[in-house]
């Protein structure tokens, strides 16, 4: 298996090469999900636990007083800390509408967020869309192949197509939204979220797995976790304990492999 490192330079997006090497630098493939309502819980999160993490999750459209001074700051914090930006937009239209939503409107998604995804719903035009926005600016396209929540419809031949569509567009389409690796290119990044070590869901379809079954069983790349570690009472404490566990079962990966 190859380390994060040596699969930066396999890749031709400048957005997954950076990651693939900070992960490695910083020693964490943790992503936050930062899934609160104000610009100041938001930036205080980004400040707090920045150099804990590779990469910073929002969902900018929740936020109850966005002005564009937020993720100005926010992507100040990224640079001083060393994290990407992953807006989880979750685009789902036609190539001309995501076009817009991507570009502009009051969030302005592409100046900021280096990462973004996409439902495969559509077909080949909505990366098409996303790209035309996006690859000049060196962001990173994931495709929602599979979701974490119980019952849902992203498996099978839907799965399978989504692949298809991401080899399509490997400079712009930088990985996956997935439970697990899906395929043997060491190009593609692999994001997944429902990760929790106290919880096996939550009231609303939520399934929880842990940093152990993500990384080393399901050889995922990153892992996506959000209230696990904002709702706790200390989340500095929380965010290293996260990092810690995705970092030796990544670890225990490599050896894994080795001894094969
Ligand atoms: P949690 O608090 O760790 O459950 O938050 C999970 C985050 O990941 C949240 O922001 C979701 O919108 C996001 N998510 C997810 O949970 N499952 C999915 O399949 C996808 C995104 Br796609």
């Amino acid at each position: 298996m190859l380390t994060y490192t040596e699969r930066a330079k396999l890749c031709s997006n400048p957005t997954a090469r950076r990651l693939l090497n900070l992960i490695d630098e910083k020693k964490t493939n943790l992503a936050i999900a930062v899934d609160v309502t104000t610009s100041k819980q938001l930036l205080e999160i980004a400040a707090s636990l920045g150099s804990k993490i590779c990469v910073l999750k929002t969902h900018i459209d929740i936020i109850e007083d966005f002005s564009p001074e937020l993720t100005q700051a926010l992507s100040e914090l990224a640079k001083k800390y060393n994290f990407l930006l992953f807006e989880d937009r979750k685009f789902a239209d036609i190539g001309n509408t995501v076009k817009l939503q991507y570009g502009e409107g009051i969030y302005r998604i592409a100046d900021w967020s280096h990462i973004i995804n996409a439902h495969t719903v559509p077909g080949f035009s909505i990366i098409e869309g996303l790209r035309q926005v996006g690859l000049d600016k060196d962001r990173g396209l994931l495709l929602l192949a599979e979701m974490s929540t119980a019952g849902n419809l992203a498996q099978g031949e839907y799965t399978t197509q989504s692949l298809e569509l991401a080899k399509k567009y490997s400079d712009f389409v930088i990985g996956f939204i997935t439970t697990r690796k899906l395929m043997d290119d060491p190009a593609f990044i692999y994001f997944t979220p429902g990760v929790n070590l106290s919880q096996n869901a939550d009231s609303l379809g939520q399934r929880y797995v842990t940093p152990q079954t993500v990384i080393y069983e399901n050889e995922s790349d990153i892992i996506i976790v959000g209230r696990g570690i904002y709702e706790a009472p200390n989340p500095l404490e929380k965010a290293e304990e996260y990092q810690q566990a995705g970092w030796d079962a990544y670890q225990q990966r490599l050896q894994k492999n080795v001894s094969r």
